[in-house]
């Protein structure tokens, strides 16, 4: 360590203890406060940081598990050249400068003979590289194609972030106290009544910036919940009501509850006529939608839906936790609106203990959050008009996190229009085996594309499959970086360095430089950090001393002018107000106003196919060990959880012959899967539940087998291309199937 590091260290006997905050790699959504203890240059143990405002000094079993995937001795340890044919697992040894030079003369070549738009960048979830890879994107390959991978439907939060865009003109979260770091003693916070838990399992997935502990301390403190979930989750078996509805249906019960507290003029009346735009066509719209008739379309009890309605509407101040279920449905913007309807008209926006409105702390977004804009006004309009997607689906110009549209990215490459694609860059996507639907469709897209780079710390079945360069990326401990997604602003700070690896920091900035030097006016990566951290007046150097920066939070910001550029009162919309109709969405051809809409493959859209799939299937819920693909490396995490399961009643289990532990087939129309049985009464006896993310690095890599990644794929049964009419939304979690068990 430099005599100038500020980085905030101890010795403990023979281990240095290093107090940062732990992003990714391996994945996750969280910046839990950590103490790394570390031995020369390897990590020992980590352990949750007791003095820590954000996590209390807690950690998830992965972070506690994080030196065995760090220590892997099979990461990636320097550049990979493909050697043999793609598939077979074949590589050279290269040097950064070489890998750098392939990528500059492809980048380069495809400029001149196809245009930067011919190049595609893929990310997956919000890991630590959300702004980075959309800066390489535009200001390096002058490309507007940024996407979320294959993600069907863009279906994890960019369906909320593009209800919320239109809708409230900001991001909202659950107001849990985590905005003062006095925490549940700060006197101007308020504990919520009720708090919904809607399509979400924070215990487990922590989920966009928030930490679902801490719904477990309001509980504590009095909190009641409402829990709209098809299972039984921990939270549901603690809630005063669960509304157990049929996956895909969440619009439907949205609306029943905005019928009866409209119905019963339950809202806050103030609030609706000083900040709401639409209340009278909305009234008229649920009218659509009584309890009794959404019953049928839901299976949750009318009677169920009114008392919680009630119950949420006459709770002060109470809030929305919502999650990915959200998403992963056509309807998904049409959910959003709904629930976003139900917090603005109950009073709930932005007060103490309500949803707060919320912006990253000290404005601090660039390297630090998960904003996809860095970069973009560099790139002119013609080009931006061609990103894949907007023509059909304007929605994705206006979104808060506006990408290519994934299922659009898989028709271009399938297609070669609307122009064909030469480039794929994957950064935080192991596309077929998880990210994307229909892996097969797009196993063999990409094998279309005659230029591949994967930059991840771990081989991947992607990488194999598909890449001709592989860039060893840093994992958390290793990198300097920041984290700001929402509050508070912390620094991330390298302890150990692992073979030739390099943060994606390093690998952003190296390129770019490369390609489009104004564009990365940095000479290191600290200069770029210190550039971010302008908006907070601090260096790098400096937040590492602190760990940890808390703005003052401020409620109430649309009656102050705190939320418009003009300074006016009123949100950040085009109305000022909070839009329950949406003028814009007339324009665009689009309903102005939240429907029900069945998924593609259910019991009403296609009830002749429920003969042969008599069940429906919801898929990747959570899992404690893993974060999507990742995690299958460790021993500890395998051990509590060696293989897939598939979750099902008793009930269901008996019916077709199966036992707990039994393998099992889930087939439909789209393909097959194999898991093991759970049986599990948290289920509805029509409902069952595959997990996603499986392939085995214990396997062979090579093609056919692939580590597996086939097997066990949930996503073989999914599909791409089947959203909505806003383009946001694909049936992830509200499909049909049958199952049997597998001899
Ligand atoms: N450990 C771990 N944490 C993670 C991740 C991970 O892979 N592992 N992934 C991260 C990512 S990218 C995301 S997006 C978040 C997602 O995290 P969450 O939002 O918690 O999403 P899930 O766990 O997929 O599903 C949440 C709940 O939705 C329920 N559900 C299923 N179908 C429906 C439906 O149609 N309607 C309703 N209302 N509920 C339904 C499931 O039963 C489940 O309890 O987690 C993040 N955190
Ligand atoms: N059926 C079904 N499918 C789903 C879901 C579901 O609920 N059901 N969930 C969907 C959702 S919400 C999402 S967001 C996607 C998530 O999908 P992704 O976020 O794409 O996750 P992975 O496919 O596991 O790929 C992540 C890769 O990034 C690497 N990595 C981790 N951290 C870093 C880092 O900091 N830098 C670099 N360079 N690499 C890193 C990992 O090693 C891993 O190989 O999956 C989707 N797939
Ligand atoms: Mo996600």
């Amino acid at each position: 360590m430099g005599s100038d590091s500020k980085k905030v260290q101890w010795q403990e006997g023979d281990m240095t203890v290093t107090r940062t905050c732990s992003w990714t790699a391996p994945g996750c959504h969280d910046g839990c406060s950590v103490l790394y203890y570390t031995k020369g240059n390897e990590l020992i143990k980590v352990e949750g940081d007791p003095e820590s405002q954000y996590n209390f000094g807690r950690l998830c079993m992965r972070c506690l598990s994080a030196p065995e995937l760090v220590n892997d001795p099979n990461r990636v340890k320097w550049p990979m050249k493909r050697a043999g044919e793609r598939g077979e697992n074949k590589w050279e040894r290269i040097t950064w400068d070489e890998a750098y030079d392939i990528i500059e003369e492809k980048v380069r070549s495809i400029w001149k003979d196809y245009g930067p738009e011919s190049i595609v960048t893929a990310i997956g979830t919000g890991r630590n590289i959300w702004s980075l890879v959309p800066k390489l994107t535009y200001s390096a390959f002058k490309s507007p194609n940024f996407a979320m991978g294959f993600l069907a439907g863009d279906s994890c939060y960019l369906p909320r972030a593009a209800a919320m865009g239109t809708m409230i003109g900001d991001f909202f979260i659950v107001d849990a106290s985590q905005l003062d770091p006095r925490r549940y003693d700060n006197p101007e916070w308020k504990l919520p009544e009720c708090i919904i838990i809607w399509g979400n399992n924070p215990i487990i997935s922590n989920g966009d910036g928030f930490l679902g502990h801490w719904i477990v301390d309001m509980q504590k403190r009095g909190t009641k919940l409402i829990v709209v979930d098809p299972y039984l989750t921990w939270f549901a078996s603690r809630a005063d009501y669960w509304l157990q509805l049929r996956p895909g249906t969440d619009a439907a019960v949205g609306l029943a509850m905005l019928n009866v507290i409209i119905g019963e003029e339950l809202y806050d009346k103030d609030f609706v006529k000083n900040w709401t735009y639409g209340l009278e066509q909305l009234a008229e719209r649920v009218k659509e939608y009584p309890p009794e008739k959404v019953e049928e379309i839901s299976w949750v009890p009318a009677e169920k839906i009114r008392e919680a309605a009630r119950f949420f509407a006459k709770a002060k101040p109470a809030s929305v936790q919502w999650g990915l279920a959200i998403d992963t449905q056509r309807a998904g913007v049409s959910v959003a609106n709904a629930i976003c309807a139900l917090v603005a008209i109950t009073g709930n926006l932005d007060v103490p203990g309500g949803n707060h409105i919320i912006r990253t702390a000290f404005g601090v977004d660039r390297l630090a959050h998960v904003s996809s804009d860095w970069g973009l006004a560099e790139l002119s309009e013609e080009m931006r008009a061609k990103r894949l997607g907007v023509d059909e689906y304007p929605l994705f110009k206006y979104g808060l996190c506006a990408t290519a549209r994934g299922d659009s990215v898989l028709e271009a490459i399938e297609t070669g229009r609307p122009y064909p694609i030469q480039m794929y860059w994957m950064e935080t996507t192991n596309t077929f085996v998880n990210t994307a639907c229909d892996a097969k469709r797009v196993y063999a897209a990409l094998k279309k594309v005659p230029f591949v780079v994967v930059v991840d710390p771990v081989l991947t079945p992607s990488a194999v499959a598909h890449a001709d360069l592989v860039l060893p990326a840093s994992m958390s401990v290793e990198r300097d970086s920041l984290r700001n997604w929402w509050w508070p602003l912390r620094s991330i700070s390298k302890v150990t360095q692992y073979e030739e690896a390099k943060t994606d920091e390093e690998i952003v900035l190296d390129i770019g430089k490369r390609l489009n030097p104004e564009a990365f006016p940095w000479d290191t990566v600290e200069d770029m950090i210190d550039w971010a951290l302008i908006p907070a007046g601090v260096t790098f150097k400096e937040l590492e001393a602190k760990t940890v920066m808390w703005p003052e939070p401020h409620y109430k910001k649309y009656e102050t002018g705190m939320l418009r550029e003009d300074g006016e009162p009123g949100f950040n919309t085009d109305t000022g107000m909070v839009n329950l109709y949406q003028d814009i969405f007339v324009e665009w051809n689009l309903d102005p106003l939240p429907s029900h809409m069945e998924p593609p493959y259910s019991p009403v859209s296609t009830p002749q196919m429920m003969k042969e799939y008599p069940l429906i299937l919801t898929a990747g819920s959570r899992q404690w060990e893993f974060f999507h693909s990742e995690h299958r490396q460790s021993a500890t995490l395998r051990e509590f959880h060696p293989n897939p399961r598939v979750s099902m009643n008793p009930e269901t289990a008996a019916k077709y012959g199966i036992k707990e532990g039994d393998w099992v087939w889930i087939e439909n129309n789209i393909g097959k899967c194999k898991q093991q049985a759970v049986l599990d009464p948290g289920w509805d006896p029509r409902v069952i539940h595959g997990e996603h993310g499986w392939w085995f690095p214990e396997r062979e890599a090579a093609e056919p087998t692939l580590f597996g990644a086939f097997e066990s794929n949930i996503n073989n049964l999914t599909t791409m291309c089947t959203t909505g009419p806003t383009g946001y939304g694909a049936p992830l979690k509200n499909t049909i199937c049958k199952i049997y068990k597998a001899e």
